[in-house]
């Protein structure tokens, strides 16, 4: 029998893809999807180990055994997160040095939110509550992703998330029902945190590179813009909720729309922080690089250990 040309293979993809079926490591995609996937895969994987870092800063401080229990737990799960995305993107055939090296290297992206201080306990909160929901969002939209591998890892990474935002507004709401010190205290990481998170679903649709190819092959089902409104549809009552305020004073409900309008993100800023200009860029990178370098004596003995067992295998 001939061999298909790339066309009729581009065709029956595309109309695989179209079918809602999903696609698989040994499946044929055409170059653009595994590139893309690969970008993207790996910048999430990046993001959540480089995630840990914000919050983690906060464990030996943690206000009492409990939180800093969920704290700790949290923490993991994110190293966890960043795990099981690398092994996903794995898959895809880049392995998982090449992605640490870009990362350490400073050459590859991660999500632009991990790059701003977390100066009280209150960042601790926010984080869990607004960052982890624009994340829970996003990628409960990225658990329907064409490629199988990607949209498993979301369901399960989801499932902790949720958990996530819990620990974060159980935090905050604590503070709400503080001291007026308490009060000011999460409100002023509302207004810190308000539009790094709001940036954190990429830019507007008519700057977005990729959302086009990644739309069309189903790797994202939604435009930035579409989970960025989904976002701010959902917890702006939430912060009204707790009497908060939402730092942004065109921030109103429009009936006709049936959404929440709002002030769009600086998106200079945006380009300047995921291109390695952030406030704290240097320092999570620092960090990285220590850890990565600490922790080679562990990663060769895992590898000698496993070449050991190969050849008793073989033996
Ligand atoms: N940050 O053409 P688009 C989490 C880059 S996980 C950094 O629109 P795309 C869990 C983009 O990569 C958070 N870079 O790109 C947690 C591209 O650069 P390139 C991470 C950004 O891919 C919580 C260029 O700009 N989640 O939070 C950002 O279609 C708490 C053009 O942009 C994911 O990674 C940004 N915000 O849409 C952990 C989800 N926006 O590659 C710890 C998966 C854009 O051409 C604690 N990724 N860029 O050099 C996605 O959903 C998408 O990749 C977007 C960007 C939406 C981030």
């Amino acid at each position: 029998m001939r061999e298909k040309t790339n066309e009729e293979k581009l065709a029956e993809f595309e109309e695989r893809v179209g079918r809602g079926q999903k696609v698989e490591p040994g499946d044929w995609m055409p170059d653009d999807y595994r590139k893309n996937l690969i970008r993207m895969i790996s910048q999430h994987a990046h993001s959540e180990i480089v995630g840990q870092l914000p919050e983690g800063k906060w464990i030996p401080y943690a206000p009492g055994f409990r939180r800093k229990l969920t704290l700790i737990a949290k923490v993991q799960d994110e190293a966890g997160h960043g795990q099981l995305l690398y092994r996903a993107a794995e898959t895809l055939g880049k392995s998982r040095e090449e992605m640490m090296e870009e990362l350490l290297a400073g050459k590859a992206k991660y999500s632009n939110v991990f790059n701003y201080p977390t100066p009280t306990w209150a960042d601790v909160g926010v984080i869990g509550w607004l960052v982890d929901t624009a994340a829970v969002i996003n990628q409960t939209m990225l658990a329907q992703s064409s490629y199988g591998p990607y949209g498993r890892a979301m369901k399960r990474i989801c499932y902790e998330e949720s958990f996530h935002i819990k620990q974060g507004y159980d935090a905050i709401v604590a503070l709400a029902k503080g001291t007026p010190e308490q009060r000011t205290m999460a409100q002023d990481s509302i207004n810190r945190w308000w539009y790094p998170t709001l940036m954190m679903s990429g830019p507007p649709d008519s700057l977005s590179v990729h959302s086009q190819l990644a739309m069309k092959w189903k790797i994202k089902t939604k435009t930035n813009e579409q989970v960025r409104q989904e976002f701010v549809d959902h917890i702006v009552p939430q912060i009204r909720a707790l009497g908060f305020d939402v730092p942004d004073p065109d921030c109103r409900f429009d009936e006709t729309l049936g959404h929440y309008r709002y002030t769009q993100p600086d998106w200079e800023e945006l380009k300047r922080v995921v291109n390695g200009d952030g406030p704290c860029n240097a320092e999570r990178l620092a960090v990285r690089r220590k850890a990565h370098h600490e922790g080679r004596w562990v990663r060769e003995a895992l590898a000698a250990h496993h070449d050991k067992q190969s050849k008793n295998a073989a033996a």
